[in-house]
């Protein structure tokens, strides 16, 4: 499989070892990547505790992607430690609980802001901060994570279907934009797993039951066969591709009926 020895990653979304952003850092580090991972205020003891964890020790940071602030320093120390960047992985999202409970028509201008602006604005200021670093080592590659509720109606995904629509429009227009700098800009499309951004939420267990009875393939994903997917994206191996939105959902959005 790809090869990652020489290349230097920065991953934003890791909060504990079941994370989605976690599974694609191990598969990367496990590649020969040298790792730089970020977190968000509440999450430092688990990220750090985990990092411990990879052959290599990554690089640990804090970011509040609300923070332009908080983005500027920390590619002022990835650029400073690594002279430059080949990847960025954006797992982060958000929206305020209420959102995610009461019937979408109730969603409220705050929400919609918060939603919005973390789980899709963040995209284009951290691939915009990450551009530079990228182009001194002649490009590179952005990978973000989205949900099939940006398209089809799922029960209480309400505003985050809509971030995440507005995600997947940003990553095309990201691709165009920066696809002359050899700068590629991806999605993948995962379904449904058991995170911390998934506990609580009302129903989970019969979202996974009917995405295994189903999905082609009869079975859910797990967040390290997104981690694989991830790797083929972020390495040379997906090197023709950019602007995409790839399902590694066990083939559930084919389905009908
Ligand atoms: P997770 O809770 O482990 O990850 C979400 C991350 O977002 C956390 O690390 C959290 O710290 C971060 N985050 C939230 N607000 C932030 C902020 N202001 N600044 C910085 N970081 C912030 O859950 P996950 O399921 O691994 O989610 C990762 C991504 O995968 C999300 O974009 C999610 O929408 C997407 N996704 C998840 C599933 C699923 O079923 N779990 C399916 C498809 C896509
Ligand atoms: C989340 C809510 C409702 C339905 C859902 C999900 N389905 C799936 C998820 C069907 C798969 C998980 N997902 C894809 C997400 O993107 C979750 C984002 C999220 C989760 C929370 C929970 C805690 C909170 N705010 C959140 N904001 C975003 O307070």
């Amino acid at each position: 499989m790809a090869d990652f020895s020489g290349k230097h990653g920065l991953i934003v979304g890791v909060a504990n070892k079941r994370s989605i952003a976690w599974a694609i850092a191990r598969a990367a580090a496990g590649r020969g990547a040298r790792l730089a991972l970020t977190y968000q205020g509440r999450f430092e003891e688990h990220v750090q505790e985990l990092s411990q964890g990879l052959a290599e020790p990554p690089l640990v940071l804090p970011c509040d992607v609300a923070s332009d602030a908080d983005i500027e320093s920390v590619f002022a120390r990835v650029d400073q430690e690594f002279g430059g960047l080949d990847f960025l992985v954006h797992g982060a999202a958000f929206a305020p609980r209420d959102e995610l409970t009461a019937p979408f028509v109730n969603t409220t201008r705050e929400g919609f802001r918060i939603a919005l602006d973390i789980s899709a604005y963040s995209l284009i200021a951290l691939t915009r901060a990450a551009a530079p670093l990228m182009e001194k080592r002649g490009g590179g590659s952005v990978l973000t994570l989205t949900y099939l509720g940006s398209t089809r109606v799922f029960p209480n995904y309400n505003v985050m279907g809509v971030a995440k629509a507005a995600l997947e429009a940003t990553v095309r227009y990201l691709a165009a934009d920066l696809g002359p700098r050899n700068i590629r800009v991806n999605a993948i499309s995962a379904g449904p797993i058991k995170t911390l951004a998934a506990a609580g939420i009302g129903g989970f267990s019969t979202i996974l039951n009917v995405y295994r009875d189903r999905a082609p393939l009869r079975r859910n994903v797990e967040a390290a066969e997104v981690g694989e997917a991830a790797a083929f994206l972020l390495s040379d191996a997906g090197k023709a591709i950019t602007g995409e939105v790839l399902m590694v959902d066990s083939g559930f959005h084919v389905t009908g009926m």
